[in-house]
């Protein structure tokens, strides 16, 4: 089995009957909305969910998973999502998708955040994969020569496969900073991007993540 795939799988069991449920964004997070549409046909599980972004919520409709909105919901039980690095202290890196301030909102109202990865996003130390940041799309030059300056590193906006400039589910841009390696005090480094006007939020997760399922390549998963 895809290593993605099992460690979705295993994510699914963790939930329970009643829950409000987040739904992540990206390829893993896709086989664990498959599997709880499983659950809900075979054993009439009874929850309702909050997606990350509108591609979820997209297949999550068209799987019949109930969803729900935040006029009802203020906290979640569990969310299961995915993320582009991890550390061996469950700070993340997450956003190559484009999905990162829906998933911080949602990671942030989250009692239990789930983490599913094969073993390739397992890192001793955040920073290869560039740190997205999402930005007022205003300014958005001027605000990247601040976080050019401020980092020391290279910053490039997202583009589309066809060469637009990414919008997200928020209209926002996605600028990604290319550290090419251990990122500068991760624990302090969300706030000190959060001091540029015209950030709204970046990719980098610290004490958001609650529990790490790794898939590997055979098949088996664990998890801490
Ligand atoms: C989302 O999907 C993101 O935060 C992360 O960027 C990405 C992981 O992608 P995949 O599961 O497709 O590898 O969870």
């Amino acid at each position: 089995m895809n290593p993605k795939q099992a460690a979705a799988e295993r994510a699914v069991e963790y939930i329970q009957d009643g829950m409000i449920v987040g739904l992540g964004t990206g390829s893993t997070a896709a086989y664990a909305i498959s599997a709880l549409s499983a659950r809900i046909l075979s054993e009439g599980l009874e929850i309702t969910c909050i997606p990350t972004s509108r591609a979820t919520a997209e297949s999550a409709r068209a799987m019949n998973i109930p969803l729900s909105d935040w006029d009802t919901v203020r906290k979640l039980d569990l969310t299961i999502d995915g993320a582009d690095e991890v550390d061996p202290q469950f700070r993340l890196i997450k956003g190559g998708g484009g999905a990162l301030l829906r998933e911080k909102i949602v990671a942030s109202a989250t009692e239990h955040q789930i983490i599913v990865v094969d073993d390739h996003k397992l890192k001793a130390a955040l920073g290869v994969f560039p740190l997205p940041v999402a930005v007022v799309p205003f300014g958005w030059q001027a605000t990247r020569d601040r976080l050019e300056y401020l980092l020391s590193a290279p910053v490039t906006p997202r583009k589309t496969p066809n060469g637009d400039i990414f919008i997200s589910d928020d209209s926002l841009y996605v600028l990604d900073v290319h550290f090419g390696g251990p990122l500068p005090d991760p624990d302090a480094l969300t706030a000190r991007i959060k001091t540029i006007t015209g950030v709204v939020e970046t990719g980098l997760f610290v004490g958001l993540c609650h529990r790490v399922i790794v898939g590997h390549p055979d098949g088996a998963t664990s998890e801490a």
